[in-house]
């Protein structure tokens, strides 16, 4: 061995050790560690911690073997055959229940996960129901964990042995030890009342590899094909306990049962099956309560069904968070046509990216919620936005950790990618087409929009129900935290003003008096996508045109820059308070220059040498509106309320369609962003309007004309969206990524409790639609 890699050995070997000395004083554990954070799986437990124990829990029919493997269940699939799947409880602290409705195999489970205050022990516990009428359903459940290799490859163990007691008492321990966690173990009880068909058997896979690790499916089916016909009609595969990474224990019942999963660190006791139960018990009565108590529902929403309805909604989008640590697939070649800067830059650029080299990052961490299980289970920028909305008004602490875990993404140009596919198990849901980010490309900044609402909430200006925040309660600590958070979403902001800018040199005609920071453009487009944007096939100019000025853009950044003003303005950071209030001059100066033609806002281009506005209504031309840069006394609130109103144009019984139905591209193409109602959109619209009602008038105490209509148009779509979301729910047992505007059926991927869920937001709006003055809000704070 030459000298040089001798030395580089050492160091490898001293890194090791630094972070393992670093790991081991990481071990403490709190509410947060541990959870159903693989929210891909019908039913995933991971801690918030790299490179560590994965588990999880598959089912499949108990018939025969061949039965058993062709009906594994394990990642959320869209078809396969389940009639709704759910948590209709669930609390990120504390844990909760999931009811999964299996009509193919004739069962019903129930998923009840409950954790320690501590962190240093949870339980799930599994309870299987047949059908009504079903007779002879057998169930084979498979409880799987596996250790990780960390980076350096360093031993990590797990073993299992079994206890096979059969009809009662524990099936099967395990334990391990890993850096992170200590001493672990983990036991599989069964009940006196289950009628189990095969001892409970312990499969150990030796040996399996990082990148096989989280396919439970996979590896457990060639194991069992592996061990083959020897079995004969026995379903369990080959009981063979012992030390490995990999273990599978399998348990095959007839008719109803429980069995309960429970893990701790040594120190602690196991939360057995009693505890389990008598914890969810009380998680189970508490929770409504609660519920009621941060989403209070106002008329006509109080009844029961209400209720149940908004704690599903609450349930599911905190049940989505995942834990995702990984390396990342990244473009940062640079490469010249990146810029965007010719005729027919799209061509260019597909071109410069099929030669350019793609890196693969270091593993990057991320906690977030995500859009849907089973389709989008992976990080979504702008979406995390919506989604903390809520989880803001629930839980200040849980709301933080997410922030930060993403503003921790944000690299040192100011970057941060627009969908985050972490490591081989998210990658292995995209297809290779979608899987490189580009360091070029943006995505609207809604998580810095969410900083004056949670500085709101942390200084006590606004109301907050939720979990008493832990560890930010103080003055000071609120300062701490932002002071913190404002140099990396600073470096973020002043990315996207930077690489977004439109072209204001004498390239391109512009109308007199519009200049630098009065307009902006997305990069990444294409003749027919602006994926950047947010909303995908929402018609812009044709072809694209790198002089073009996009209305949303500009708008994002003149909300961006208002939210920073105020956390500046908190810091006492003097000159960029000011600084960031220029911005957002600039910002509405450029709306009423470049973007408003007279009767709506509206994308600009250059068509033919000129200057040409490019005006597709819809959700694109409310921006101004929605991001709060229009005020009540606004010249041009009138015409925008006549578009939102308009049952011609955006106003449809569902809620407000993302496009006119008089624009020409109206359901055409893809039709996903061409007049489907988008919950998240809609909300923000109510919420705004609401407002703009409630604005203090200039010159009298009375609500104007426009203000009257901005309630009255508040108060009316609130309701249309809330039975919309609400009816879908109650048919089909699932939430929805958008509504049709004609029939209000939910629409493209089912179980999609992202930013959908923000539809609870509306439910506590108060309104006085007898006057149509101005309302009282019951989740306003006091003033
Ligand atoms: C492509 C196909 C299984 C599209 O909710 C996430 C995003 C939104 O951010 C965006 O505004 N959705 C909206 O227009 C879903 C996008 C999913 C892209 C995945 C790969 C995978 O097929």
């Amino acid at each position: 061995m030459t000298a040089a890699g001798l030395l580089s050995l050492t160091i490898l070997y001293l890194c090791c050790l630094a972070r393992r000395v670093e790991a081991l004083n990481a071990t403490a554990t709190s509410w947060s560690t541990w959870g159903p954070y693989r929210p891909n799986l019908y039913f995933g437990v991971r801690p918030q911690v790299p490179d560590t124990l994965l588990m999880g829990l598959m089912w499949a029919s108990g018939d025969s073997r061949s039965k058993m493997l062709s009906s594994l269940r394990d990642t959320c699939e869209q078809d396969d055959g389940m009639q709704g799947y759910g948590w209709t409880y669930y609390d990120t602290r504390l844990g909760g229940s999931q009811t999964i409705h299996d009509t193919q195999l004739q069962i019903d489970l129930d998923t009840g996960f409950i954790k320690s205050e501590d962190g240093k022990s949870w339980a799930v516990r599994i309870t299987g129901t047949p059908k009504a009428g079903a007779t002879n359903v057998k169930t084979s459940l498979i409880v799987h964990a596996a250790v990780e290799m960390d980076e350096f490859s360093l031993p990590k163990s797990l073993g299992c042995e079994n206890q096979s007691l059969r009809g009662g008492g524990v099936e099967a321990l395990c334990r391990g030890e890993i850096a992170e966690l200590g001493h672990f173990e983990f036991q599989v009880v069964g009940d006196a009342r289950n009628k189990a068909l095969h001892d409970t058997a312990v499969n150990s896979v030796l040996k399996v590899s990082e990148d096989e690790i989280w396919k439970a499916k996979s590896v457990f089916t060639s194991q069992a094909k592996a061990v083959g016909g020897s079995q004969g009609q026995s379903v369990a595969v080959e009981d063979k306990p012992g030390a490995g990474n990999m273990h599978f224990i399998q348990t095959t019942f007839e008719g109803p049962f429980t069995l309960t999963l429970s893990y701790r660190t040594v120190e602690v006791a196991f939360l057995d099956p009693t505890a389990a139960e008598s914890g969810l018990d009380s998680l189970q009565s508490a929770f409504p309560a609660r519920a009621d108590k941060v989403f209070p529902r106002a008329a006509p929403f109080e009844q029961d069904k209400y209720a149940r309805f908004s704690q599903a909604i609450i349930s599911n989008l905190l049940g989505g968070l995942g834990f995702f640590h990984g390396n990342t697939l990244v473009d940062d070649s640079q490469a010249p046509a990146y810029e965007e800067t010719e005729l027919n830059f799209w061509e260019d650029a597909a071109t410069a990216m099929a030669n350019a080299t793609i890196t693969q990052t270091v593993p990057l961490t991320l906690l977030s919620h995500t859009p849907s299980r089973p389709f989008f289970p992976r990080g979504f920028l702008w979406d995390e936005g919506f989604h903390l909305l809520p989880v803001l008004e629930w839980d200040l602490d849980l709301a933080i950790s997410v922030l930060q875990s993403w503003f921790n993404l944000i690299d040192t140009d100011g970057w941060i990618g627009r969908e985050q596919i972490l490591g081989p198990e998210a990658r292995s849901r995209v297809p290779p087409a979608f899987q490189v980010q580009y360091t070029h490309y943006a995505n609207p900044p809604t998580l810095l929009l969410l900083l004056p609402p949670l500085l709101a909430k942390l200084t006590g200006a606004s109301r907050y129900t939720g979990h008493p925040s832990t560890h930010l309660s103080t003055p000071a600590s609120a300062t701490a935290l932002l002071r913190d958070l404002y140099p990396r979403v600073a470096r973020h902001y002043a990315w996207f003003r930077r690489t977004q800018a439109g072209n204001f040199t004498s390239a391109y005609p512009r109308p007199a008096g519009a200049a630098d920071g009065h307009g902006f453009r997305w990069r990444g487009r294409t003749p027919q996508h602006t994926l950047t944007s947010g909303l995908d096939d929402y018609p812009r100019a044709n072809p694209p045109h790198p002089g073009e000025l996009h209305l949303d853009a500009l708008a994002w950044v003149g909300a961006a820059a208002d939210a920073l003003r105020q956390v500046a303005a908190f810091l006492g950071e003097e000159g960029d308070e000011v600084l960031y209030a220029g911005h957002v001059e600039a910002a509405k100066k450029g709306l009423e220059v470049v973007h408003w033609d007279g009767e709506r806002y509206c994308d600009a281009t250059v068509e033919g040498g000129q200057f040409a506005r490019v005006c597709h209504e819809g959700y694109l031309s409310l921006f101004p509106l929605l991001l709060g840069l229009m005020d009540a006394e606004h010249p041009n609130l009138g015409k925008v309320l006549d578009l939102v109103g308009d049952e011609a144009r955006l106003w449809s019984p569902f809620g407000l369609r993302s496009l006119s139905a008089q624009d020409e591209n109206y359901g055409e193409g893809e039709d996903y962003w061409r007049g489907a109602v988008w919950v998240n959109l809609n909300v923000l619209a109510v919420r705004r309007l609401r407002e703009l009602g409630l604005e203090p008038g200039k010159s009298s105490r009375e609500p104007t004309a426009v203000q009257k209509r901005a309630t009255a148009l508040a108060a009316e779509l609130r309701e249309r969206v809330v039975n919309t979301v609400f009816a879908s729910w109650e048919k089909t047992g699932f939430f929805w990524e958008q509504y049709k505007d004609k029939t209000g059926e939910g629409s493209h991927s089912r179980a999609f409790t992202g930013w959908t869920a923000c539809v609870v937001l509306l439910l506590g709006l108060q309104f006085d639609k007898t006057t149509g003055e101005r309302g009282d809000d019951a989740t306003r704070s006091p003033q």
